[in-house]
């Protein structure tokens, strides 16, 4: 099947909540609604969230300083005027990339319908719910039908959503595997479940990429991703709140 655009806006389901109150909310994500307002400064302006996306999503100023930083980290010419984010969640960082009005088309994408309704319905809250388009699928099939030479797998991937790898960056917050990260002192990336380190890496590695990981992450891993003999340099960026690191953003040069 030919992967397109979403057309409109996905319904909402009995999955995307917004908890008004502490007493509606599931113990594990009591800690994550107690920063509502960090997370999503409009919260209070019916911001919807699936039960698993509170686990995941970026919060509102460090979306909003990754949006800033992220052409300040490329080093290429020509411009980028393309960003993909390949795991939009919730949107809080499609929305951030929209808002920072630096990029001609911010395409997001996300695997699950609830939640994508939940970006969908979050970026009208934000007002750029026309700035995005947003695709319902699975990204590392989206990069493998971008990639492929095959005439046969290219007609797979809409015409609107082809882009030119020189102009564009792609975003990576994927899942983590859980938590576990906590308890490791280094975060082994090679465990990252669904997609390790190095899956998510070759699936990108024709344009520029940031990659969202773990603040404990292992940066010897991330340093041996550039190739033997390239100069290129890797910048790994530490997100901070309230004077603690919350993850951190490793800007990957395409190549
Ligand atoms: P956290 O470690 O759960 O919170 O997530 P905190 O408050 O730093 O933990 P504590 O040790 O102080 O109790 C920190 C940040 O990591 C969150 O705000 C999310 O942005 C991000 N994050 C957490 N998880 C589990 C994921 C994930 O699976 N994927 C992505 N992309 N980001 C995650």
């Amino acid at each position: 099947m030919t992967l397109q655009p979403v057309k409109g806006a996905l319904p909402l389901t009995e999955k995307c909540h917004h908890y008004d109150d502490i007493n509606e909310v599931p113990w594990d994500l009591q800690k994550y609604w107690h920063q509502r307002y960090s997370i999503f400064n409009f919260y209070d302006y019916d911001i919807r969230l699936t039960d698993d996306a509170w686990f995941g999503v970026t919060p509102e100023p460090i979306a909003t300083k990754i949006a800033k930083d992220i052409r300040s980290h490329n080093h290429s010419t020509p411009r980028k005027d393309t960003i993909i984010d390949l795991f939009a969640g919730a949107g809080g960082n499609t929305i951030a990339f929209a808002l920072s009005e630096k990029w001609d088309r911010v395409i997001g994408i996300e695997k699950d319908a609830a939640t994508l309704a939940c970006a969908q319905h979050n970026a009208a809250v934000y007002g750029v719910a026309d700035a995005i388009t947003w695709v319902h699928g699975d990204s590392l099939d989206f990069l493998a039908r971008l990639k492929s030479t095959n005439p046969k797998s290219q007609g797979k991937l809409d015409p609107s959503l082809r882009v030119d790898f020189s102009k564009t960056v792609l975003f990576a917050s994927p899942p983590w595997g859980g938590v576990s990260y906590r308890g490791q002192d280094v975060f082994d990336l090679s465990t990252m479940e669904p997609y390790n380190l190095e899956t998510l890496h070759e699936a990108c590695r024709p344009m520029e990429h940031a990659l969202f990981l773990p603040r404990t992450s292992d940066l010897r891993q991330i340093a041996e991703l550039v190739p033997d003999g390239d100069n290129s340099k890797v910048e790994v960026v530490q997100y901070c709140m309230e004077g603690a690191s919350k993850a951190m953003v490793a800007y990957m040069p395409a190549e």
